[in-house]
């Protein structure tokens, strides 16, 4: 027997009340889509009572028809509002979860510095660039020629052994000092004058190392080259260089030295900058420190570099940039530049 309208009706009630309950508890969208499935499907609950409208009579049909619709287009909404309920809380779940907290404070990052010989570098460029200086540079690796023969210093000359080196072939050295670069800048520019370079670069000797000889180290050359250029000038640019770098009090003195490419030669001390002059450990109560080397360029070295010392005339200086970083730093061995350690490159930053 087809079922009555009145029993389709009663089951389309009773429909309802189990959709809306069982959509009502639904924790996820999965669960909310599984419910659309089985009750609004192709092959779910209400196409089911659905299929019954061909065997009521044909007055009842529009009625049971459009409360079956009534109930789809319900429970299409409770399904709709029910999903958005749930897609909201997981949102608002997961915002919670992921939530910054910008008041907790900062990894904080260590700024990178300059290492200090770099800044020392830099500081005595700067000086001279002010005074009107080039900076030039040359190779590490050094022609036997440049870093000695026109220099001054032929083979078998015992000058030789004052600077021990690293040879690479009969011919080829790791240069020991700057002074190469002189040669180089001279033999480019000559016979145009002025010529007034200083050049920063690392040199090599075969020193045994200690606290204040290394086997690498830092030296900054200076050459003047020009028309009556005197003792005067270097010892006027020298104490101009000492004040600015050291300290508006300082005072430089010459002592009488030998280097076989300057004539006459000089070792320059400046008063000691821990003590003022007075006297103490940092100076071996002397009150003064040794810098660097100077003198006036040698005729031979001028010629070598393609002038003529009848005509003109110059000086030059050498100085050894990790023993100026030690005074200036207050640093008792040379081997705290080359460590690597940031604890002690740490130390520097605030100088
Ligand atoms: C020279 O090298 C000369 N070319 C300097 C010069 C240039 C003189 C121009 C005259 C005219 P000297 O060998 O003295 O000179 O070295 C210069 C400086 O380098 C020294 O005063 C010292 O500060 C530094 N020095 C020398 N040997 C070492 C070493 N093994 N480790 C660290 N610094 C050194």
């Amino acid at each position: 027997m087809p079922p009555s309208l009145e029993a389709l009706k009663a089951e389309l009630e009773s429909v309802r009340t189990k959709a809306v309950q069982e959509i009502d508890a639904a924790k996820t969208p999965e669960a909310v889509e599984a419910l659309r499935v089985r009750y609004l499907g192709k092959k779910g609950v209400l196409a089911g009572l659905m299929s019954h409208l061909r065997a009521l009579p044909a007055e009842a049909r529009p009625s049971f028809g459009q409360a079956v619709n009534a109930l789809r287009e319900a429970l299409e909404d409770q399904i709709g509002a029910r999903r958005a309920a749930l897609e909201a809380a997981a949102l608002e779940a997961r915002l919670q979860a992921e939530a910054i907290d910008v008041t907790l404070p900062g990894e904080a990052l260590a700024p990178g510095a300059r290492h200090p010989l770099s800044q020392v570098i830099e500081a005595i460029e700067d000086i001279f660039i002010g005074m009107g200086y080039r900076i030039a540079e040359g190779p590490d690796v050094e022609w036997d020629t440049y870093n000695f023969e026109r220099l001054n210093i032929p083979k078998d000359h015992p000058a030789r052994d004052m600077q021990d080196s690293f040879y690479l072939t009969d011919e080829m050295l790791l240069r020991t000092h700057t002074s190469p670069v002189q040669v180089r800048e001279m033999l480019a520019m000559a016979p145009r004058t002025p010529l007034k370079i200083i050049c920063p670069g690392n040199v090599y000797r075969r020193d045994t190392d200690d606290a204040t000889h290394s086997h690498m180290f830092t030296q900054i050359e200076g050459l003047v080259v020009g028309e009556g250029v005197r003792m005067s000038d270097l010892k006027g640019t020298l104490e101009q260089f000492a004040r600015r770098l050291f300290g508006e009090e300082t005072k430089i003195r010459l002592r009488p030295s030998y280097f076989p490419f300057t004539e006459p030669s000089a070792e320059v001390d400046v008063t000691c900058s821990a003590c003022g002059g007075t006297g103490c450990r940092v100076c071996k109560w002397t009150g003064w420190l040794e810098v660097l080397g100077a003198g006036m360029v040698h005729p031979k070295v001028l010629e070598a570099g393609g002038y003529d010392p009848r005509r003109v005339s110059g000086f030059a200086f050498g100085l050894g940039v990790e023993r100026i970083a030690m005074i200036k730093y207050g640093v008792d061995d040379i081997r705290q530049f080359y460590v690597n350690d940031a604890r002690v490159l740490r130390s520097f930053v605030a100088c």
